[in-house]
């Protein structure tokens, strides 16, 4: 039996509007960009894979755009005939053809994995030596930039029994205002929800240790990627009880590898786009293991595609102390999956189908996709 070939690789743009605009201390959200990127197969079987990243260029190296041209020009037409369902050997040749370029590898692997597991029948999480847990805890995140107004959502979040674990975006306002900031949100939420912080880098390592024991005092128990270096950070992690966070700074296996041998973290952030696909995010968390560093399932505010093929990677971690925040298609105000994802009781089901289990609306991708832009390679 001859083993079926990618014939077609289809990517476009979908720029979906946010519920509210979210405040980070690199970009404020306005909206957000999907890369969808559909592989097609000899046997009949699509898998569809997502990049999508934050806040154009303001986050990362890679923009939904630089995505699509490096799938379009480089990545798709080396993948065009080739087995589809050696899925670790064709990923490990386009890294020879094209460096870096973590997320848009990322959307092919998924698209590679979700086809692979369409056509054997079984959900994603199967291929990777299969799931451990049926649903993920999922934290949410406050960034509006108010204080009240971060509350009042919280609170609702809390009603809805959607979220108790709350991360708070802070970084980009005087330290002294962030710290009330978040004493206020713990102070209003007590017991019955926890609350972290995220400076997506934005202190230098003498403001990070000024605010980290403030921050600890008013309740915040963990906190994400306070400095940009990762020297500074592990420094801060010798000085500190508090647990602090890798986030921007774990780029894949490598970095993960120096982290954890100058013990950097006491947690890793674990984003598949950001480590460069599924295969390589679970060698992070088995460094991470290794390390005794702790594990979070961490977003890049992604739509459903990537949220989902996060979560049938998450599922299967031996540990995952720190549950996810795998809530980016609750942050867009339009669905595009023909069923709902079940996110109830504080927790997201992860899908039971085969592949990434989820169905795309064909018409409203349409209504949403950029003019102009899809580009099929065959
Ligand atoms: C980040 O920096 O972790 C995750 C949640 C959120 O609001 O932003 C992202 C990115
Ligand atoms: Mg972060």
């Amino acid at each position: 039996m001859t083993a079926p070939t990618i014939e077609r690789i289809e990517t476009c743009l979908v720029d979906l509007p946010t519920i509210r605009p979210h405040k980070l201390s690199v970009a404020t959200m306005h909206g957000q960009t999907l890369m969808l990127a559909k592989v097609y197969c000899s046997d009949g079987v699509v898998g569809i894979g997502e990049g999508t990243t934050i806040a154009g260029m303001a986050y990362g190296p890679e923009s939904p755009e630089s995505m699509k041209l490096a799938i379009d020009t480089y990545l798709a037409p080396a993948m065009i005939g080739k087995d589809a369902t050696r899925i670790q050997a064709l990923m490990a040749h386009l890294g020879k053809l094209v460096r870096v370029n973590h997320f848009s590898k990322s959307a092919l692997e998924t698209a590679l994995l979700d086809a692979h597991g369409k056509r054997l029948g079984v959900p994603l999480s199967e291929l990777l030596g299969g799931r451990r847990r049926e649903r993920l805890p999922v934290a949410w995140t406050l960034a509006s930039g108010d204080t009240v107004k971060d509350i009042g959502e919280a609170e609702s979040m809390l009603d809805a029994r959607r979220h108790k674990v709350f991360k708070l975006k802070i970084g980009a306002k005087e330290i002294k205002t962030d710290i009330k900031h978040v004493a206020e949100i713990k102070k209003a939420l007590g017991d019955r929800a926890a609350v972290r912080v995220d400076v997506n880098m934005a202190w230098s390592e003498t403001q990070a240790a000024w605010a980290i024991p403030a921050l600890a005092d008013v309740g915040c128990e963990l906190i994400e990627q306070p400095v940009a270096s990762a020297a500074a950070l592990s420094r801060l992690m010798g000085r500190f009880p508090v647990a602090l966070m890798a986030d921007e700074i774990l780029q894949g296996p490598e970095t993960a590898f120096e982290i954890a041998k100058h013990a950097g973290a006491d947690v890793f952030a674990i984003k598949i786009e950001q480590s460069g696909g599924l295969f390589a995010a679970q060698r992070v968390a088995a460094i991470a293991d290794a390390a005794g560093i702790e594990l979070y399932g961490g977003t890049m505010l992604e739509g459903a595609f990537s949220t989902i093929a996060s979560a049938h990677l998450f599922s299967s971690f031996s540990n995952l102390q720190w549950g996810t925040e795998l809530f980016g298609p609750l942050l867009i105000t339009e669905e595009i999956l023909t069923k709902p994802l079940d996110y109830s009781d504080f927790e997201l089901t992860v899908p039971n189908g085969p592949g990434l289990g989820i169905e795309l609306d064909e018409a409203k991708l349409k209504r949403w996709t950029r003019d102009g832009l899809v580009k099929v390679t065959a």
